[in-house]
């Protein structure tokens, strides 16, 4: 499913590849153990909650990515002239926002500002407070999941690809290789990644970031479950479940689950008759991989990438890396 839909009056062009969520959603429902792929999180609630973690003391993630990127804007964005900036998971637009500050207003009009997200409203709404602060941009989207369609963005040259907020790590750390190894091949010479990589640290800080105090995250993880109503018309009581948060010493990963505080019976038009769930079984909805300097290397290695600088934070608690072509 592809096509272009008419320019909008806001004039975003859009490209989108969307469809088969329900499938998905109802494949992981069907496992044993159960998951939900942490993509879901994402409707207009959740990116609304996914703002407010961000905000959060505890949660350090976007607060330390974007002082990495404000401390080195200028380095970051030299010889941008003319590209275009392709954003994978484009959520909000401050960190894309950032970058382009660094750039004279002459250079601005020369780029092409590519946010590629599953969520075309948040699209819309970062295209917007985008174009207010930077008239003169050239905004191109792409709606569709990234790690499928990468491809969509071949027409465009002299790209610079920025993967943010250790989104990756919400791979497998196979599916991320191979994700980089497509990526990698399909970069020409000179084109650039800006990965942003969340690292392992102490796990107390790791812990508290993902069970915050206020519960927000709390709130973030059950509203997968709406999600799954809405998607699937099951008939989850986000009541009936708990929020449960850890590090994972061994897959150096946070592990995000639902667990059922009692027995409960869901339904849904998509089931034959029900599903059964018990008290204490889980669902798990995400993994948010860390990382290590010999995890930077490995996937340059692999992607056929090199590279080409590396900046950090002062506690070395986050990673944006520069891989080139
Ligand atoms: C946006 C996927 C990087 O894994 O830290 C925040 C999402 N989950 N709190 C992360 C998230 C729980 C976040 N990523």
């Amino acid at each position: 499913m592809q096509h272009n839909l008419a320019t909008r009056e806001d004039d975003i062009s859009w490209k989108t590849a969307v469809g088969g969520e329900d499938q998905e959603i109802l494949a992981g429902l069907m496992a044993d153990p159960m998951y939900l792929s942490s993509k879901f999180f994402y409707d207009e609630v959740g990116s609304k909650l996914f703002e407010e973690i961000t905000r959060l003391d505890e949660y350090y993630v976007s607060r330390t990515e974007k002082s990495i990127l404000e401390a080195n804007a200028g380095e970051i964005m030299s010889g941008a002239d003319h590209a275009s900036v392709v954003e994978l998971g484009s959520g909000d637009c401050s960190k894309i926002s950032i970058l382009l500050s660094a750039l004279g207003q002459e250079t601005l009009k020369t780029v092409t500002y590519v946010p590629f997200d599953v969520s075309m409203s948040a699209i819309e709404d970062s295209g917007c407070r985008l174009r207010e602060k930077f008239g003169s941009v050239e905004i191109s989207a792409v709606v569709a999941d990234f790690m499928d369609h990468i491809h969509l963005v071949s027409q465009h040259e002299k790209r610079v690809f920025c993967f943010f907020g250790s989104t990756i790590g919400n791979q497998d750390r196979g599916h991320a290789v191979r994700f980089l190894e497509n990526l990698g091949k399909l970069m020409r010479s000179g084109e650039r990644l800006l990965l942003g990589l969340d690292m392992v640290k102490d796990r107390n800080i790791l812990e508290k970031a993902y069970n915050d105090t206020e519960g927000i995250t709390a709130r973030f993880n059950k509203n997968i479950l709406e999600v799954t109503n809405h998607t699937i018309g099951t008939d989850f009581d986000t009541e009936e479940f708990e929020h449960r948060a850890f590090f994972h010493e061994e897959k150096q990963r946070i592990e995000m689950h639902l667990v059922a505080r009692k027995d409960v019976t869901i339904t849904s038009p998509f089931f034959d008759g029900t599903l059964g769930i018990q008290k204490g079984d889980s669902i798990h909805t995400e993994n948010s991989h860390k990382f290590t300097t010999d995890h930077i290397d490995e996937m340059a290695s692999l992607s056929g990438l090199s590279v080409r600088n590396a900046y950090a934070d002062n506690n070395d608690w986050f990673t944006l890396v520069d891989y080139v072509k």
